[in-house]
């Protein structure tokens, strides 16, 4: 029902360690909603198309130093100047499947130590997502999936301390999934929990902002 007004298109976000494996299932999950004759975007944060985004990818590159605090408030406003998009999409009909979202945002500031309250309350407003799905993997597993990049955060250590720091974000509507598994089985739980978000979809419902409980 590709771009069909009546019912607005489901945000559904993959969070993970780096190397869980989103980028992949992501661009499958897409190839999937297309093929089932959906209209469907794959996205992802951070967007290092717009100028926040640049000054985000250098950060990350360590071709600048900036405050932590700093950091976290370019991840948040990188995703607030795609909201207005973000709400178009959804609205007309087009299902966004988003790769690292809000979670992505206080697990790896909060990880770094900064205040979780902190962390969470610019991210206060985005649309919520309809289904989260978490790659779950061991970051000691992650690590050794064809080695790191060179980027800030792509350390085993501090990937211990954000996999902390994702525990203690996700509530009972997670759908958590093992992504030590072969590629395939991930893929099959993947799919059920689309189906389950599929219905949501078709609803006429508008989406909920990010409210100041979320976990
Ligand atoms: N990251 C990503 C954050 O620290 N905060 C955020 O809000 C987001 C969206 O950026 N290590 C971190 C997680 C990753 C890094 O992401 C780049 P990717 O998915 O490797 O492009």
């Amino acid at each position: 029902n590709g771009g069909n007004s009546e019912s607005r298109g489901a945000l559904i976000v993959l969070e993970g360690l780096d190397r869980s494996g989103k980028t992949s299932q992501s661009s499958r999950l897409l190839t999937y909603l297309e093929g089932l004759g959906h209209s469907a975007e794959s996205w992802r944060f951070p967007d290092r198309s717009t100028n926040v985004g640049q000054m985000i990818s250098s950060y990350l590159s360590n071709k600048s130093q900036l405050d932590d605090h700093t950091i976290h408030l370019l991840f948040s406003a990188n995703r607030w100047e795609k909201r207005s998009l973000m709400e178009t999409k959804l609205k007309t009909g087009t299902i966004l499947i988003v790769d690292r979202y809000s979670y992505s945002g206080v697990a790896f500031s909060s990880a770094k130590g900064l205040d979780i309250e902190w962390c969470k309350a610019p991210e206060i407003g985005l649309p919520a997502p309809d289904l989260v799905v978490f790659l779950d993997i061991q970051p000691e597993k992650a690590a050794e999936r064809g080695g790191y990049g060179a980027e800030r955060y792509e350390q085993l250590e501090f990937q211990r301390k954000v996999a902390h720091c994702y525990q203690s974000l996700h509530d009972a509507s997670w759908k958590i999934i093992d992504a030590c598994q072969p590629i395939e089985d991930i893929w099959k739980h993947l799919q059920e929990s689309i189906g389950l978000c599929h219905d949501m979809s078709e609803r006429q419902t508008p989406f909920l902002p990010l409210a100041k409980c979320w976990r």
